[in-house]
């Protein structure tokens, strides 16, 4: 059996990679943080009583920014594969807590790394190192490719360029099977709240229920790569399956503006927005209304009335520096690895749009009958 230990594992994508690898018959080590609340939300459903027989998933309480217990962890699980996915992993925060994630994201790579070295595992253990298409930053040529130069413009896309070279360094210095995904933006139903596009089905679900009056973004305009998770984990299990390690791309090689992901979503729920204004003064005003889409999902069409602005500009979200124009050349993965993304944008945007509809329904059944409800801290 195959030994697969996921740093990251209660996020996103950890969540949909553990589900994916225990398919495939591996035991999956998981790495959580300690919190004070409980933080596995996302892999619940694949818990496995420590006590009862036939167990394939465990969980190790452990912080990238500990090498003494990385090194622990990876001496008791002998993992064949590592995935680094853990980070401190939200651009604009990055900008508030620098130091911080210097320190995970690009030193935790290195700990990693120096852990399976220290260990003797060098020939044993290969690890996936979670890139990312920020390491693109300001444009410097499109589409975006695995020979595009970096010019990073976070201090989250900083440290993640230091994890790139760190991996590509371990691989060529100590033969390595170490290999970077540089992965463009991926969303789905389990993306966290506070990322554009999640923030963005949550508001349309929660104003087709009468329950919020308006969302506040703030570049519109930004262009994003967006595929699926689903799809996208896939391609880092195919990445460490290869003869070789190299560093892979993964995108969709279709990009998309903010404001355009906004028009969908409240499309899939049967309000059809239009944009027009400018810069902070832009905004979002519904224009019509499918009253047989909206009555088949439940959307409450008696909140909402064309004329109505359901989208408005706020500056406290525009980033110190932005990232313009993320579009992935996904050739090299579809060739070499023969990765096939299942998802287009228009099913990304109704997975995420059709799930928050009814997280939402939920949340308001429960807040009807006294319950706690969800947070709605952006
Ligand atoms: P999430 O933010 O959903 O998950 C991040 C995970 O890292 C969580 O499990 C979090 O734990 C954990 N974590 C954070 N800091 C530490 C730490 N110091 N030590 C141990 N664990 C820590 O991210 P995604 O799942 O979306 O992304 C996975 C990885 O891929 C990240 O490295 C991200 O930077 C990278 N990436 C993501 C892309 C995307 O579009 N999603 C694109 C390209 C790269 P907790 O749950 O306790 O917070
Ligand atoms: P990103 O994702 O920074 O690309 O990083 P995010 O969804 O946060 O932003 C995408 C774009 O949307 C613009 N934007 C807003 N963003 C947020 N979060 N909130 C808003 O209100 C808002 N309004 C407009 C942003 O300015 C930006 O241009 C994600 C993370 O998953 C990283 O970990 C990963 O490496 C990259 O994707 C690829």
């Amino acid at each position: 059996m195959k030994v697969a230990l996921i740093t990251g594992v209660t996020g996103q994508d950890g969540a949909y990679l553990a589900e994916f690898l225990l398919k495939k018959g591996y035991f999956v080590h998981g790495l959580k943080r300690r919190s004070s609340s409980f933080n596995t939300d996302r892999i619940d459903h694949l818990y496995q009583d420590q006590h009862e027989k036939d167990v394939h998933f465990k969980l190790h309480y452990g912080d990238l920014t500990d090498s003494t217990n990385l090194i622990r962890i990876i001496q008791e699980t002998q993992p064949d594969e590592i995935y680094n996915l853990a980070a401190m992993s939200h651009v604009h925060v990055s900008f508030e807590m620098p130091e911080y994630t210097a320190n995970a994201d690009g030193i935790g790579t290195l700990r990693l790394l120096e852990a399976i070295r220290i260990l003797g595992l060098t020939e044993k253990t290969k690890i996936y190192q979670a890139s990312t298409s920020e390491l693109y930053g300001l444009v410097q040529a499109v589409p975006q490719s695995e020979t595009t130069p970096f010019y990073p413009r976070s201090p989250y896309a900083v440290a993640k360029m230091y994890a790139y070279w760190i991996t590509v360094n371990y691989r060529e210095a100590y033969k390595m099977f170490a290999c970077n995904g540089i992965l463009f933006n991926h969303e789905s139903p389990l993306r966290g709240e506070t990322f554009v596009t999640r923030k963005i089905t949550r508001a349309a679900a929660k104003i087709s229920l009468g329950l919020q009056n308006c969302l506040y973004l703030g570049n519109l305009s930004a262009q994003r790569d967006w595929g699926h998770a689903k799809d996208y984990i896939e391609a880092m299990w195919l990445i460490l399956q290869q003869e070789k390690p190299e560093d892979y791309v993964i995108a969709t090689g279709v990009t998309t503006t903010v404001r355009e992901f906004v028009r969908m979503s409240f499309a899939e729920l049967g309000i059809e927005i239009e944009f027009s204004g400018k810069d902070e003064y832009e905004k979002g005003v519904i224009i019509d209304i499918d009253e047989e889409l909206a009555d088949k999902l439940g959307v409450k069409t008696e909140f909402l009335k064309p004329g109505m602005t359901v989208v408005r500009v706020d500056s406290k979200y525009f980033r110190p520096t932005e990232v313009d124009l993320l579009l992935g050349d996904p050739t090299k993965s579809k060739t070499q690895l023969g990765w096939n993304p299942k998802y287009d944008l228009r099913a990304l945007v109704k997975d995420m749009a059709l799930a928050d509809l009814q997280l939402m329904k939920k949340d308001e059944f429960l807040k009807q009958g006294g319950f706690k409800t969800l947070n709605y801290f952006e």
